[in-house]
């Protein structure tokens, strides 16, 4: 167990340095020592400039509450112990000092303390806005908080990494108005698996559906009982939290029906059966569908033959076990979906007008899925799993290692390039168009004829033999970790990962036969009705084939990284939290060095810290820069008299004694310390009642 430091303790030598960037020497050795150091003294958090690391604990820390927030709160960056509070406030006060949106991007690996930190900034938010209690914000704070458990009660799931682990990605936006209290919210999804397939019974006993036919509606389990009651809460009906129970305890039911051949000389005359036709009583009366509906439904297919022709064709036990699966699961996903909607129904920011309002701020903060490898259950999903998490470090090596150098370049400030690995291939191999795994996973599923995984295997062999990022057994004969025809390697930035190809093209084709979703958009429950508005179609209707996951997924990425992208942060204070996870074992205290090592390793850190050094804490171009310190200096104050800008930075600078802290580019100014700014900060802080002193009289001596 680690022990338990206190928010009082000074950040004295003892505890390591609270900033990689000080530390006297860049090794890996250094690194890890004052990683290992700082987490046996209880401090599981340090920077890297603005970024910050952190180690999961697993065990409770007394870092958190309204005692610990109260000691971050409008402080800056460096004044207080590393802590996700001082990321939480930089960006909250870098959006309002600025009134432009900002964005906390968390990552890191599957169980290393992502969704937890996200919970924590979120806290810190709800706590330090609405000093005036205004009733609409707290409503929104209140929604804020308890959606999350909403959300992890339909999202979460039990995996050999973590026993409470993200099965949706999570991108929350905050809405705050001029005075920077949140007025309303919106969460982008990004649901990776259908949780609720036949051998998931961990998934069902999460929900306490257990899977018993017998299974009584009002089920009196806290949990499950703590999140219909969150729902309502929230505002959600309680016609609506009615149905979301009717429609998960359906899925179960669905996902308990088994076929059989029927008898030669029984009712069905040798054709397909189920065999508890209970079951399906239960789903009928669950969905609010005719039963005799869900029967066929379930048995056999409608088909258009030609013109406004339309014939059934009876299912095999096979067929029909898979469009079972294929409707609970598509149920499950709109379940999901709605529930999200729902929220963000309810968080939607209300009755504002941007002209009298204001035009709200936005501080995002996204959650996903962290990279995984496991030794087996290699599937399609972690396949997209591990691709989300290629993308979010590309967009972290974009930000923080090229751009940033290239700046450097641009503004014509010396600078010694830092070398660093660029994933950027391993992304393209999964998502180049024609060749890229993607691609030639859309064009098996597109095949008419049947297609088999191992086709498509051998296609993927053929487009990629010479990536250095890919390999299978075919080109590698003697690599026993993974087999014939089956496997597939993708060397990740994080790690080697074998994926089998066994379901990649029906995951990927994710194809749910048009009579299950008219049969649930007839259903009498309007809640669920309301979830299928494409049953509305007719079979003779030309559909265009839907999008397959892969693509799906994809395009929510490239979206993904594209708005956060865009976010003015993107520069100037992109801020990160760095998750690692310190064993494998979820205990707590124990930092395992090699499995850390690792992840310092692949996520780059001592690359950022090098980059870090070489470079500067902050960058203003010299307008912005002079506005906000320009009083604190006589020549520049109200209005200077020096040829440029820059030079004006230079006199207000030099009054300072800062000067040897800084670079001049062509249009910015490079600050390369963060004491630098706070120096600023408290000086201008100082003036500040002072100068509205005197606006005052000055404006008292003129009426
Ligand atoms: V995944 O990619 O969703 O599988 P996460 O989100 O990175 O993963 P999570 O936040 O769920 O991991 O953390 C895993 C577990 O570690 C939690 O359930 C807690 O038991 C534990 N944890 C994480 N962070 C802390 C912390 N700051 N203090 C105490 C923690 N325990
Ligand atoms: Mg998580």
């Amino acid at each position: 167990m680690l022990p338990v430091g206190t928010m009082e303790d000074e950040e004295g030598p003892e505890y390591g340095k609270p900033d990689f960037v000080l530390l006297d020497q860049l090794t890996m050795e250094d690194f890890m020592k004052n990683l290992q150091l700082r987490f046996e003294k209880g401090r599981i958090y340090t920077y890297i400039g603005e970024v910050l690391v952190s180690v999961n604990p697993y065990q409770e820390l007394p870092l958190y509450g309204p005692e610990a927030i109260a000691k971050y709160q409008g402080r800056e960056l460096y004044e207080r112990p590393p802590h996700l509070y001082a990321v939480a406030n930089a960006a909250y006060k870098a959006m309002k000092r600025r009134s432009r949106d900002t964005c906390i991007v968390i990552s890191g690996e599957s169980g290393a303390g992502k969704t937890e930190a996200s919970k924590h900034i979120m806290q810190y938010i709800a706590a330090v806005t609405n000093p005036s209690q205004r009733a609409e914000v707290e409503r929104v704070k209140d929604v804020l908080l308890k959606s999350t458990c909403v959300l992890e009660a339909f999202g979460n799931a039990r995996t050999n990494r973590n026993h409470n682990s993200s099965r949706f990605g999570k991108y929350m936006d905050i809405n705050f108005d001029f005075k920077g209290d949140p007025v309303g919210g919106h969460i982008h999804s990004y649901l990776l698996e259908k949780l609720l397939r036949g051998s998931e019974d961990q998934e069902l006993q999460r929900l306490h559906l257990e899977r018993n036919p017998a299974m009584a509606l009002d089920s009196d389990e806290k949990s499950y009982q703590g999140v219909m009651d969150a729902m309502r809460i929230i505002g959600f009906s309680p016609e609506e939290v009615e149905s979301a129970h009717r429609i998960l305890a359906a899925i179960l039911h669905l996902g308990n029906i088994e076929f059989v051949e029927a008898e030669e000389n029984g009712p069905q005359k040798g054709g397909l059966a189920v065999a508890d036709e209970t079951l399906v009583g239960y789903v009928a009366t669950l969905t609010a569908t005719p039963r005799d509906l869900v029967l066929r439904t379930l048995l056999a297919r409608t088909v258009a033959s030609g013109g406004r022709e339309v014939i059934e064709k009876s299912h095999t036990v096979a067929e029909a076990s898979y469009a079972r699966d294929a409707c609970a699961k598509a149920m499950y996903q709109r379940l999901f979906e709605w529930v999200v909607d729902k929220i963000n129904g309810i968080m939607e920011p209300r009755g504002r007008d941007p002209r009298r309002d204001g035009k709200d701020t936005v501080i995002g903060v996204l959650d996903i899925y962290g990279f995984e490898v496991f030794p087996v259950n290699r599937n399609f999903e972690q396949f997209c799993i591990n691709y989300c998490n290629e993308k979010l470090q590309q967009l972290f090596i974009q930000l923080i290692l090229k751009q940033e150098q290239e700046e450097y370049e641009r503004e014509g400030i010396a600078w010694q390039t830092i070398e660093y690995f660029n994933n950027a291939t391993i992304v393209e191999l999964v998502e180049q168009p024609r060749r890229g795994i993607l691609a030639v996973l859309d064009e098996a599923c597109s095949t008419a004829g049947p297609i088999t995984d191992r086709i498509f295997l051998q296609t993927l062999d053929t487009h990629h033999r010479h990536h250095p990022h890919y390999s299978s057994r075919q080109l590698c004969p003697t690599d026993k970790t993974m087999e014939f025809g089956r496997d597939f390697q993708i060397k990740h930035y994080a790690g080697d990962v074998t994926y089998s190809v066994e379901g990649f093209i029906d995951k990927n084709r994710d194809s749910l036969f048009q009579d299950f979703k008219r049969l649930l958009y007839n259903s009498m429950d309007p809640t669920l009705r309301a979830m299928w508005p494409d049953g509305q179609q007719d079979i003779t209707e030309v559909t265009k084939r839907p999008l397959t996951a892969g693509t799906l997924f994809k395009n929510s990425m490239v979206a993904l990284v594209e708005n956060l992208a865009s976010k003015p942060w993107l520069l100037e204070e992109p801020f990160y939290v760095r998750c690692i996870k310190p064993n494998e074992d979820k205990v707590a205290g124990r930092l395992d060095e090699a499995h850390c090592r690792h992840q310092v390793e692949y996520l780059g850190l001592l690359e950022n810290v090098r980059v870090r050094r070489a470079g500067f804490a902050s960058r203003q171009p010299y307008p912005r820069f002079l506005l906000r310190y320009k009083m604190t200096c006589e020549y520049t104050w109200p209005n200077h008299l020096l040829g440029s800008d820059r030079e004006a930075v230079g006199a207000l600078l030099e009054q300072h004694g800062l000067q040897g802290d800084v670079a001049f580019g062509h249009s910015k100014l490079f600050i390369r310390s963060p004491r630098t700014l706070v120096t600023l900060e408290q000086s201008r802080a100082r003036l500040i009642p002072i100068i509205v002193l005197l606006l005052q009289k000055a404006w008292r001596g003129t009426l």
